[in-house]
């Protein structure tokens, strides 16, 4: 007995608003499909997600007619179970479409009875159980299966209760198990329950074997008398499922490897996996300032391929223009990702906690009290402060310049000016009254750089 195992097809997922990878991801069906084929399997699984919508278009319908057709001129049988993405609450969903057309054969729980040459019924508490049958040479498996259901219905209907090998069986499931959850991504918080709806022990034992989906890595273990096994997506689900990650060490970049995609085919009960070649997505991450991101990726691009997608995490102390690093690598789609944000030690070298005004500048409290009025408008300010005199303020030199001092007389007009606000007077009369940016404010205080450290960064650090 031989047989494929695939899952999470996603026909019609227009991965980043594009298109073309739609069709990709119906290619790739079409090259397992095809593999498949070709090996003689006896059976074709499909463990939910066939579709990405429970809303397939009529083209992503065609797209699944036209390769399905493929089994079907063979006389190989495809079963399947629905998943999370394309189930429906109502009576009938795209893979009821399908089955109507022969070509395909769903397990699982239903309100009819139906029996076909590959497929009967049992009476249960829970409705009519359909499972899958297949015969060849006085030989037979049985493919048990449901399409995906929430942990609450599982709480009070787990798999154990609901399934029951009957000779040489196959459980077909599409949900996330928490102890191989885990395995793939380590320890999850008990809060953390988006990623799993069942344990281990919610699944009966006695079969040959497991057949799920849903998780879009693939992965393989053993589970009781069987192999349980997750073919994962055909197609890469996002840069987490890298082909290959770049992780900046500090100094250089470490290539890792991501995991293969692909699916499963199963000869006398042992899987073995079959690799697809599909677009390359590349995960980089840098943390540096500009001129050293700029050599270095420089020096990387020549790795990228040219259809990959790539994602491109830029992270520095402070800010800077990343177009031009972004053009350094030539790919098919970049997603470019900043972080520039200061590191607050918490500590000066002194051991202390600073105070808001030791660890920003002047004009940066400014744009802080503007911006904290959450008044649109003030952005005008915001911006007036950086592009004009207020950024000279980063220097401390000008910051000492003697009209900063507390008590200058600008401060009457500054009350004036919140009173007016008050009074709702037009923003734009108010802002003719401002004084002029040199004396803009008396708030401002006159910072002296802590001696020690004349690097802001440094200081920052705690003077390392
Ligand atoms: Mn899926």
């Amino acid at each position: 007995m031989k047989f494929a195992h695939i899952a999470d097809v996603h026909l019609g997922f227009e991965q980043y608003r594009l298109p073309y990878r739609a069709d990709e991801f119906a290619e790739a069906f079409r090259r397992a499909i095809e593999i498949a084929v070709k090996e003689r399997v006896d059976f074709i699984l499909i463990a939910g997600d066939l579709f990405h919508s429970s809303r397939p278009s009529p083209e992503t319908l065609k797209q699944a007619m036209e390769i399905l057709s493929l089994p079907k001129e063979r006389g190989i049988p495809v079963f399947a179970i629905e998943g999370n993405h394309d189930r429906t609450q109502r009576r009938v969903s795209a893979y009821h479409l399908l089955e109507k057309l022969d070509l395909l054969y769903l397990v699982g729980l239903r309100e009819e009875r139906v029996e076909s040459e590959h497929q009967t019924s049992e009476k249960t508490e829970r409705g009519w159980l359909v499972k899958g049958v297949f015969e060849k040479g006085g030989k037979s498996v049985e493919i048990h299966g449901m399409k995906y259901m929430s942990a609450a219905w599982l709480e009070k209907n787990p798999p154990r209760e609901i399934f029951r090998p009957e000779g040489d069986s196959i459980l077909m499931l599409h949900q996330g198990i928490r102890e191989l959850v885990e395995e793939m991504m380590g320890k999850l918080p008990e809060s953390q329950r988006d990623y799993y709806e069942l344990r281990l022990g919610d699944l009966p034992k006695g079969y040959l074997y497991y057949a799920l989906g849903h998780i879009h890595r693939a992965f393989l273990t053993s589970y009781d008398i069987g192999k349980l096994a997750y073919p994962g997506s055909l197609q890469r689900w996002d840069f987490g499922d890298y082909e290959i990650r770049y992780r900046w060490d500090g100094r250089a970049f470490k290539p890792i490897a991501g995991n293969p995609k692909g699916f499963y085919i199963v000869e006398d009960w042992e899987p073995r996996f079959v690799e697809l070649k599909v677009r390359p997505f590349v995960d980089i991450n840098i943390k540096a300032d500009e001129e050293t991101a700029k050599r270095e990726l420089k020096r990387l691009s020549t790795k990228i391929p040219e259809e990959a997608f790539v994602r491109l995490d830029i992270r520095w102390e402070r800010p800077y223009d990343v177009s031009k690093l972004t053009e350094l690598i030539k790919a098919r789609y970049i997603y470019v990702r900043t972080r520039f944000e200061r590191k607050l030690t918490g500590r000066t070298p002194s051991g202390e906690v600073p105070k808001p005004e030791e660890y920003f500048l002047p004009v940066e409290l400014k744009a802080i009290e503007l911006t904290g009025e959450k008044n649109i408008e003030s952005i005008d300010d915001v911006v007036k402060l950086f592009l004009g005199e207020g950024w000279d303020e980063r220097l401390p030199k000008k910051a000492e310049k003697p009209e900063m001092k507390e008590d200058s007389p600008v401060k009457k007009e500054d009350a004036n000016l919140k009173k007016e606000k008050k009074d709702k007077t037009p923003k734009k009369d108010v802002e003719k009254k401002r004084p002029k940016s040199s004396e803009k404010s008396s708030e401002r205080k006159v910072i002296k750089r802590p001696s020690k450290g004349s690097n802001l960064l440094d200081w920052l650090g705690g003077g390392r």
